[in-house]
């Protein structure tokens, strides 16, 4: 389905929700891979990455961080040799079924001036907001980044 239609029919079934019993929800998004890369304490931001995967068609459509100014999502790519990140600001669509993955270089949750450094051996929680399914806190494990995989 087209993004935006989606959307418009999202907030229109948010807005029709009065009166009649809702539907059930859909079951949890389930969310797997979840970590943050660790980063100094006077990081102004640090990134969280996870695997996404909806039962049904959905949306990524906030992520709040409790220890920190606020979250976003963000994608990355490579623009005439630059590394450019860019906020979804209308958030991440989930296709039924269909594994979404964020991951160093891709898309990522960017937590913006968190009040904790990022320190191997802690966590991170977030939470997750979507357009139908439930919502989802979740300690995001601080991680180096990945040994044995791609270098700089
Ligand atoms: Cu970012």
């Amino acid at each position: 389905m087209n993004a935006k239609l989606f959307a418009a029919a999202a907030i229109g079934l948010l807005s029709a929700g009065c009166g009649k019993a809702a539907d059930a929800a859909p079951p949890p998004v389930a969310v797997t891979n979840a970590w943050c890369r660790a980063a100094p304490a006077a990081a102004p931001a640090g990134g969280c990455y996870m695997t996404l995967k909806a039962a049904s068609e959905d949306r990524l459509v906030a992520v709040e961080a409790k220890a920190a100014d606020h979250a976003e999502i963000h994608t990355m790519s490579v623009d005439g040799g630059i590394m450019r990140m860019r906020e979804l600001k209308e958030g991440l669509a989930l296709k039924a079924g269909a594994a979404t993955e964020f991951k160093p270089g891709g898309l990522h949750i960017m937590v913006i001036k968190p009040t904790a450094a990022f320190a191997e051996g802690t966590s991170v929680t977030l939470t997750l907001k979507f357009a139908k399914a439930p919502a989802q806190t979740i300690a995001f494990p601080v991680r180096a980044m990945a040994t044995g995989g791609h270098h700089h």
